[in-house]
């Protein structure tokens, strides 16, 4: 992902919006057009990708644009359309873009806003633009990028119109194209993607689209998001209004529905110091794991960065200071970690600012160190208040993180009076191991298998040079509902640990890893669909970077076999099964698998494991927001909301979307 923006000289367009001269402009006129030509070259520098990642930044960008109007109080909606063909329509009703006359290129404003690069926060002068979208790179890369380009804007009366084409080449100069009421006002943009450019896929996900909708509505409360998409057959799914009051609040309560809250109010804070806005949402749960998101300018910084340090600082402060004078600390105690106050958390960050640092591998670390002390002392300032105003609730709070704290000194405790003994057994490879030969982690693979007999099949049909087997007992340990300490007792727990050899927790070292492929291999059942989510959980919340770096994959066995005479086919879908007695016609006889135990070695070799023939599914985690919804849903308390998902995704077995 590349964050640099380019700012060409002269491309300062606000201070000279509305004036109205005639210019000889050839020159300026080619230059423009070697930026544009430039972004369509190299793509990659303005947008994270061409895929589909970078398919949906053009709307971003667009959208950005319409939430800057919005957040400046011009505009209360921004709306987005996809309609059959996946051209896409933004629309706000703000001001409209001005429609006058750019000094330096002699072309309306818009047409200049169009096809020349600039710096975003440079725009509209004056006002700073918060919004992130492609870090502000702009409209013209959307532009650069679509087969076409159409923007109307509604101001007074007329329908201003401009259409670029063929590499964002203005065709007209900008021109009324009709009246309208006089009482609207806004801007529309449509597009079509450059298929030429986006040579995976030009079709936007539905979903993809609509959770971002969400996500910015949350981030800025007030404003009315819509969406709607002409592609979903569905009348239910076709529309979404999102519009949030509450702000960060009900982000948090809609993050925390499927669990259980350890106190019924948010603890809220709002605030802004030198131009910087802050605003931060806490609510506990009675889960162990913390679930911080921070962002700066609706971009999620998944690197944190000094926001997040800041609101650590305040949130260990006040509660240790809390605790104390209330005595839930004695004086003998140490003070509570920050760990211990994050047990159960689940907070939202969100700082505006008008001149944000980034920084980190992936630029998604929020790098302005004034902001550190801004976020502590607007967050500790309210968070101190709603301890002082909530004594009940402060109680539960208090208690939460006291108990947090004694399972931490237990476990410490317990992990040292049996240091000598664990520090042999994590050095010697687990018994049940059936390791392979190579050395060589690249080709090596691990399956994870369920049961001891599909275990046996697995070991006496796999290439022993570098696959390794894996037999896991029954079910493991749900770590959703688990401490560390519990966790690490577990006896299948450790064998993985040992076995992976990567480490865990923060000190996950991928390149210790022994295999690069992990593969889950489980029966094609309700069971082994739930003890395939366990082991999920288990890489999710203790071993994040082998899911992420792509390391996880599940195995897929047949579900049916089927014969006749001496031609054998596999089916792994009920639809291949279709067309496997298509083709046979009559005569055959099929035999469907319940387990991986029914199979022999050389039909396990042969249908699941052989790289030939096989299918791996890899696993991966696009939106870390999504997939823990899906594992505290799945894994926690809660039982309704369980129930609810297994009922819609009945399918779960084959759609394996975490
Ligand atoms: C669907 C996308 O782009 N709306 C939009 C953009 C602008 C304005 C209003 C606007 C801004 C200002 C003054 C200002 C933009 N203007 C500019 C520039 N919706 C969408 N709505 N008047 C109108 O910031 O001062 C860039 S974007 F540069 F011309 F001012």
């Amino acid at each position: 992902m590349s964050n640099e923006v380019i700012n060409e000289e002269g491309a300062v367009l606000g201070e000279e919006l509305d004036t109205k001269v005639t210019h000889e402009y050839s020159d300026d006129d080619i230059q423009v057009l070697d930026g544009l030509e430039a972004v369509r070259k190299r793509p990659g520098m303005y947008i994270a990708s061409t895929s589909v990642k970078g398919l949906h930044h053009l709307v971003w960008e667009i959208v950005d644009n319409g939430i800057d109007e919005a957040m400046a109080g011009y505009a209360s909606e921004v709306s987005v359309t996809v309609d059959k063909d996946n051209i896409v329509t933004v629309r706000d009703d703000g001001r409209g873009m001005p429609t006058g006359i750019n000094v330096k290129t002699g072309k309306s404003t818009i047409e200049t806003i169009f096809t020349v690069l600039h710096a975003g926060g440079k725009f509209g002068g004056g006002a700073y633009k918060v919004s992130g979208g492609l870090h502000g790179v702009g409209a013209s890369v959307v532009n650069a990028l679509s087969e076409w380009l159409e923007v109307r804007v509604f101001h007074e009366g007329q329908i201003y119109f401009v259409r670029f084409e063929n590499g964002g080449h203005a065709v007209d100069a900008m021109k009324v194209i009709g009246k309208c009421d006089p009482e609207k006002h806004g801007s529309e943009i449509k597009f079509k993607a450059d298929p030429t450019i986006f040579t995976e896929t030009t079709v936007y996900e539905h979903d993809t689209l609509r959770d971002r909708l969400r996500q910015l509505a949350f981030l800025n409360k007030g404003i009315r998001l819509s969406f709607h998409d002409e592609r979903e057959s569905d009348p239910e799914k076709r529309d979404h209004t999102f519009m949030f009051e509450g702000g960060l609040k009900e982000y948090v309560r809609f993050l925390n529905k499927n669990r259980k809250a350890v106190h019924e109010d948010i603890i809220y804070s709002e605030g802004h110091e030198q131009n910087i806005q802050v605003e931060v949402a806490v609510q506990y749960n009675d889960g162990y794991n913390p679930n911080v998101y921070t962002f700066c300018n609706n971009i999620n910084t998944v690197e944190g960065g000094t926001h997040l340090e800041g609101f650590q600082l305040a949130l260990n402060r006040i509660i240790n200071k809390y605790a104390r004078s209330k005595n839930f600390l004695k004086e003998k105690d140490d003070n509570l970690t920050t760990d211990d106050c994050k047990e159960g958390i689940t907070a939202i960050i969100s700082v505006k600012h008008p001149d944000p640092q980034y920084e980190g591998q992936t630029k998604t670390k929020l790098g302005n160190s004034e902001v550190r002390k801004i976020v502590s002392d607007i967050f500790g300032t309210q968070l101190e208040r709603f301890l002082m105003e909530n004594p009940d609730q402060a109680k539960l709070i208090m208690e939460k993180a006291t108990l947090a704290s004694q399972a931490r000194i237990a476990a410490k405790k317990a992990r040292e009076s049996t240091r000598r003994k664990s520090a042999l057994e994590i050095s010697a490879l687990p018994g049940k191991l059936a390791d392979c030969s190579s050395k060589d982690a690249s080709i090596c693979e691990i399956y994870i298998v369920e049961g001891d007999s599909a275990g046996g099949s697995a070991k006496q049909g796999r290439d022993s040079h570098y696959q390794a087997i894996l037999p896991l007992r029954g079910k493991i340990l749900n770590v959703e509902k688990a401490r560390q300490q519990r966790a690490f007792e577990n006896a299948e727990i450790r064998s993985m640990i040992t076995a992976f050899g990567c480490g865990i927790m923060n000190e996950v070292d991928t390149s210790k890893l022994r295999y690069h492929k992990i593969v889950i291999m489980t029966d094609a059942d309700v069971d082994g669909a739930h003890i395939r989510t366990l082991l999920l959980t288990f890489f999710y919340r203790y071993m994040k970077p082998i899911i992420e770096q792509g390391y996880v994959y599940i195995a897929q066995p047949p579900l049916y076999k089927v014969q006749k005479g001496n031609a054998v086919r596999y089916a792994y879908t009920d639809h291949q099964l279709e067309m496997v007695k298509a083709e046979f016609g009559n005569g055959y006889g099929i035999q469907r698998y319940k387990g991986l135990g029914e199979m022999n070695p050389e039909q396990l070799w042969e249908t699941t494991m052989d790289p030939k023939n096989r299918t791996l599914i890899r696993v991966m985690i696009d939106d870390a927001e999504a997939a823990d919804q899906n594992f505290s849903m799945l894994m926690g308390e809660e039982v309704e909301p369980r129930k609810n998902f297994i009922i819609e995704n009945a399918n779960f077995v084959e759609n394996l979307d975490i």
